[in-house]
C-alpha cells in the first residue's frame, strides 16, 4: 500500500531543501519559460478545492517544461492590498497588516502541502514597502508622461464601501465587491490615461493565445465606434452643441436635439427654469444602470431652448432626458424617431414630430410591411433633399464627405472605454506619491522619497473621507520644492495598480535600484502561459496590457504585451452542483482531502475531473477512483524486472501515452492525457512485468501531476538519477499505432474507388495499390496513362486523356 503522507513529506521536503525549483536568469542551452498563476488576495478563509485548480495546472505545465529541458520561472505572490482585507479587518477589529500576515501564513502552508514547485526565493507581497515603493514609482513616472492626472468628474461611489470605484469594478450598477447599489458623485480624483491606448489595446488583441470569449469582452469594453460629430447651433445663444451619430445619414430625420441632464449647456438653462432643475436633480439619484435600461418609460423636459438643424434651417426644440448619457461621445444627441428605438419610445411619449426619411430597400409587400416604424434597417434615403435615392450604408461615405464639405460636422471615432479611476478613499493601499503645496501646486514626492509609507497607527474605518487624512504623522510634509509645510495626498492607489506590473517584480524581486532590470525583462518576458479566472477580463487582464504598453513607451521595456498564451479555469462547483460558498455550507476543504488521500490524489483529481476551461462539480468519490489508480501504479512497481523483455502491447501502450500526454498537457487537454495514462498502466500491469527501462519511461508523464508518488517509485525502481531532472521521454515511432486513411481514387476526376491504408505508407505503394483496384484497373486498361496527381493523404487521380 502507498503510504502518500511519508512519501509526500519526504519528496516535498527534499525539494524544498536542495532548492530544485530555484529558477536561474538563464543557464547555457536551455530556453526560458515563464509559467505564471494570477495571484491571490490572501483572505481569511483559506483555499477551498476550487482554488488550486489553475495553480495545479500550471504546476503540471511547469513540471512538463522543466523535464522538456527548458529554464522556467514559476513564481507565486500575493495581491496583499486591497478592500478584502480590510473589510476583514474592519469586521474583526484586528489591524489589515496583521490579517493579511496570517492569511499569507495560512495560504503558504496550503499551496505548499499541494506540492506546488513554486520558486519562493522570488515571493512578493504587494503591501511590502518593498514592493509598493515601485508602484508609486510607475506612478510617478506616468505622471511625468502625462499619463496620470487628477479632474473633477462624475465618479461611482459605493455608499457602503465609502470609496470611489472604477467603472469596470461596477457590475451592472452594483459594487463589484459588496454588491450595493453605485451612485455618481462629482469628485476631483486621480486618473490613469488609459484610452490614449484604446486603439492598440484594440488591435493588439488579434496576436495574443487568449480564449476568443474573453478577446470579446475586452473589444467590447473598449466598444470602439467609427461616427460623425454632427454641429447645431443653438438659436439665441453663441452656443454650439455637437452630437456624436453613427447615423449621419438620417440628418434630415432629425427632429429634436436631446441632452444628458449633466450637459453643460443645461447648467446654462436651468438657471431660468426650476422644473428643468428639478429634472437635473432627480436624474442625479439615479444609476446609470437605471438609466440605461431598455423599454423604461422615459422620462425628459423641454429646455425652452431650440437648436438650427445645420441643413434644413428648422429650428427644433432641445430637449434633456437622462437616457442620454454624459459619459458617452459628447453627452447629446440628435433624435431621429423614426429610426432609433428610443428616440421612437421618447417621441411617442411626448408627442414630439417623426420624420421618416430611410425606406426599405424594394417596393414589394415585404418592403412594405418592413417599413413600419422604427425602422432601424438600411435602407434608401429619402425627404433627404440632395442625398434621395443613396444608400444608408453603401453610399455613407458620400453623406459623410458632403457633411464634411458643408463644414457642418467631421468624421469621429468614440471609444466606450473611460479613464481608468484609480483613487480610493480608503487605507489599505499604496499612498498616491503626491503633496499639495499651498503655493507650488501639486507636486510629486522626490524619487529617492519613495516609498510614501502607509502609516500603522490610523483609525481606518471608513467614513467616506480617506482615513490618511486624519493621520498626522503621516500629514506633517514639507514642500520639496519651496520647504514650506505641505498636505500629503490622502488617497490610496486601487489594488488593480499594484497588480498592473507585479509579473516584471517577480524577474528582479529583489531590486533595489529598479522595478526589474532591463536584462531579466528581455531574459523573460512576456509570460509564456499564464492562467487564471475569467472575472478579471476587463479588471486586471486590461489593466496589465496598458501598463507593460505604458511602460515600454516611457522606459523602453520592449514589451508591448504582457501574457502570451492564457487560460482560464472552469469553476469547481459543490458536489450538489451549487457554487461553493461557507454560507452555503457546501465548502470542500483541500487540507481534510490532502489528509487522508495525498495531494498527489487532489492534483491528479483535480486535472482528470473534466476539460480545464469547463465549470465542474466536486466529486470526493471519483476522487477516490483517481487514488486507487495510483495505487495500481504503485503496485505495478512491484512488477519491474531490470532486463525484463516487453512485448509488443506494452511497448506499443507505453509510447502512445507519452505520445499524446505530450500534446495534450502543451494543449491544456490535462484530463486526457491522464485517461491516457491509466488505459496504459492497465495494458501495462496486464503483461505480467515491466521492464525497469519502459516503467521509468512511463513514470515520467505521472511525475508532472502526481510528482511525490512518482518520484519514489523512480527512486524504488532504481532509475538513474533523480526524476525532477529526468528528461521527457520522445515516443518511439516505431511503437506508434499506425492510423489509417481513407484515400479516394479516380480516373480523369472519376471516382472510381476508395483505398484504405496505413497513414505511413510510403506514396509510390500507395499508387501503386490504387493502379491495382478493380474499377481503377478496368478504367485504365488499354488507355495511355498521361500522369497522376496525388494529394497526399487525399487523393489519387490517373489521367489518361
Ligand atoms: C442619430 C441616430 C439615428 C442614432 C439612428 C442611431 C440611430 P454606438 O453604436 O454605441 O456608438 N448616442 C450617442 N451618444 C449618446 C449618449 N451620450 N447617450 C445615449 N445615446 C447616445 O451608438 C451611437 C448612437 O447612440 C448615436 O447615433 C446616437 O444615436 C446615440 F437612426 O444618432 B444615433
Ligand atoms: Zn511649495
Amino acid at each position: 500500500m502507498y503510504d502518500h503522507l511519508t512519501v509526500e513529506t519526504k519528496w516535498q521536503s527534499i525539494w524544498e531543501k536542495t532548492g530544485v525549483f530555484t529558477t536561474f536568469d538563464s543557464v547555457k542551452g536551455k530556453k526560458n519559460s515563464y509559467i505564471l498563476d494570477m495571484f491571490p488576495y490572501p483572505s481569511g478563509a483559506g483555499l477551498h478545492v476550487g482554488h488550486p485548480r489553475g495553480y495545479i495546472a500550471t504546476d503540471v505545465i511547469a513540471r512538463q517544461q522543466r523535464l522538456k529541458g527548458k529554464n522556467v520561472l514559476h513564481p507565486m505572490g500575493w495581491d496583499a492590498f486591497g478592500l478584502p482585507a480590510e473589510n476583514y479587518a474592519i469586521k474583526t477589529g484586528a489591524h489589515p497588516e496583521e490579517t493579511t500576515r496570517t492569511a499569507i501564513r495560512w495560504f503558504t502552508k496550503q499551496l505548499k502541502s499541494i506540492g506546488l514547485s513554486y520558486d519562493w526565493s522570488r515571493e512578493i507581497n504587494t503591501s511590502d514597502p518593498l514592493y509598493y515603493r515601485w508602484t508609486q514609482w510607475i506612478f510617478l513616472k506616468l505622471y511625468e508622461h502625462g499619463l496620470a492626472y487628477q479632474k473633477e468628474a462624475p465618479v461611482n461611489w459605493c455608499p457602503s464601501c465609502q470609496t470611489v470605484l472604477a467603472n469596470e469594478q461596477v457590475k451592472e450598477g452594483v459594487c463589484e465587491r459588496c454588491g450595493s447599489e453605485v451612485i455618481q458623485k462629482n469628485l476631483t480624483q486621480w486618473f490613469l490615461k488609459i484610452t490614449a491606448y484604446a486603439d492598440e489595446l484594440l488591435s493588439d488583441l488579434e496576436h495574443l493565445d487568449w480564449p476568443e470569449s474573453l478577446k470579446s469582452i475586452q473589444r467590447n469594453w473598449i466598444g470602439k465606434s467609427e461616427g460623425t460629430m454632427i454641429d447645431f447651433s443653438v438659436f439665441g445663444h453663441a452656443a454650439t452643441v455637437s452630437v456624436f451619430t453613427t447615423r449621419p445619414d438620417t440628418l434630415y430625420g432629425a427632429t429634436y436635439l436631446v441632452l444628458a441632464p449633466e450637459h453643460p449647456l443645461v447648467s446654462k438653462l436651468q438657471k431660468t427654469r426650476d422644473k428643468l432643475r428639478q429634472y437635473v436633480e432627480a436624474t442625479s439619484r439615479k444609476t446609470e444602470l437605471e438609466r440605461k435600461a431598455k423599454g423604461r418609460e422615459k422620462t425628459g423636459i423641454f429646455t425652452g431652448a431650440y437648436a438650427i438643424h445645420p441643413l434644413t434651417k428648422e429650428h427644433i426644440p432641445i430637449w434633456v432626458a437622462d437616457y442620454v448619457l454624459m459619459g458617452y461621445g459628447t453627452g447629446s444627441i440628435m433624435a431621429v424617431p423614426a429610426h432609433d428605438e428610443r428616440d421612437w419610445e421618447f417621441a411617442q411619449q411626448f408627442e414630439l414630430p417623426i420624420k421618416q426619411v430611410v425606406l426599405p430597400p424594394g417596393s414589394g409587400k415585404a418592403a412594405q410591411q418592413a417599413s413600419a416604424l422604427p425602422f432601424t434597417q438600411p435602407g434608401v434615403l429619402t425627404h433627404s433633399n440632395t442625398w434621395d435615392g443613396l444608400h444608408s450604408q453603401s453610399d455613407r461615405n458620400t453623406v459623410i464627405a458632403d457633411i464634411r464639405d458643408r463644414g457642418i460636422g467631421k468624421s469621429e471615432t468614440q471609444y466606450r472605454l473611460r479613464d481608468w479611476l484609480v483613487s480610493r478613499q480608503r487605507y489599505w493601499g499604496a499612498p498616491i506619491p503626491i503633496i499639495y503645496c499651498k503655493s507650488c501646486g501639486i507636486q510629486p514626492v522626490p524619487e529617492q522619497n519613495l516609498p510614501v509609507r502607509l502609516p500603522a497607527d490610523v483609525d481606518f474605518r471608513p467614513t467616506g473621507e480617506s482615513p490618511l487624512e486624519r493621520s498626522e504623522s503621516f500629514q506633517s510634509v514639507q514642500c520639496p520644492n519651496c520647504n514650506e509645510s505641505a498636505r500629503r495626498e490622502s488617497d490610496t492607489l486601487d489594488t488593480f495598480v499594484d497588480s498592473s506590473w507585479y509579473f516584471f517584480r517577480y524577474l528582479d524581486a529583489h531590486n533595489d535600484n529598479a522595478f526589474a532590470a532591463e536584462a531579466r525583462i528581455t531574459d523573460w518576458m512576456p509570460v509564456d502561459t499564464y492562467v487564471g479566472g475569467v472575472e478579471h477580463a476587463v479588471l486586471h487582464l486590461l489593466y496589465a496590457r496598458f501598463i507593460t504598453k505604458a511602460l515600454d513607451d516611457m522606459l523602453q521595456t520592449g514589451i508591448r504585451e504582457p501574457f502570451r498564451t492564457l487560460r482560464n479555469q472552469g469553476i469547481i462547483r459543490a458536489e450538489d452542483g451549487e457554487k461553493m460558498s461557507k454560507s452555503r455550507g457546501n465548502v470542500v476543504n483541500p487540507d481534510d482531502l490532502i489528509k487522508q488521500y495525498g495531494a498527489d490524489t487532489l492534483r491528479t483529481y483535480e486535472m482528470f475531473m473534466g476539460p480545464f476551461e469547463d465549470s465542474m462539480p466536486w466529486s470526493t468519490r471519483s476522487m477516490i477512483g483517481v487514488r486507487r489508480w495510483l495505487d495500481r501504479i504503485w503496485s505495478l512497481a512491484d512488477q519491474v524486472v531490470a532486463d525484463y523483455a516487453d512485448p509488443e502491447q506494452s511497448l506499443r501502450s507505453a509510447n502512445i501515452a507519452i505520445e499524446k500526454v505530450t500534446h495534450d498537457i502543451e494543449h491544456f487537454k490535462f484530463n486526457t492525457a491522464i485517461s491516457e495514462l491509466m488505459i496504459a498502466s492497465n495494458s501495462l500491469q496486464r503483461a505480467g512485468g515491466i521492464s525497469r527501462k519502459l516503467f521509468g519511461k512511463y513514470l515520467v508523464s505521472p511525475a508532472t501531476s502526481a510528482p511525490p508518488i512518482a518520484a519514489e517509485l523512480w527512486e524504488n525502481t532504481h532509475q538513474e538519477g533523480v526524476l525532477t531532472s529526468a528528461k521527457w521521454p520522445e515516443p518511439e515511432s516505431r511503437y506508434l499505432a499506425r492510423s489509417e486513411l481513407t484515400i479516394a481514387v479516380q480516373v480523369n476526376g472519376k471516382l472510381r474507388g476508395t483505398l484504405r491504408i496505413p497513414a505511413d505508407t510510403a506514396e509510390s505503394a500507395v499508387v501503386e495499390r490504387a493502379r491495382k483496384l478493380e474499377q481503377v484497373a478496368k478504367h485504365l486498361l488499354g488507355a495511355s496513362e498521361q500522369r497522376v496527381i496525388v494529394v497526399p493523404k487525399k487523393l489519387i487521380n490517373f489521367v489518361t486523356v
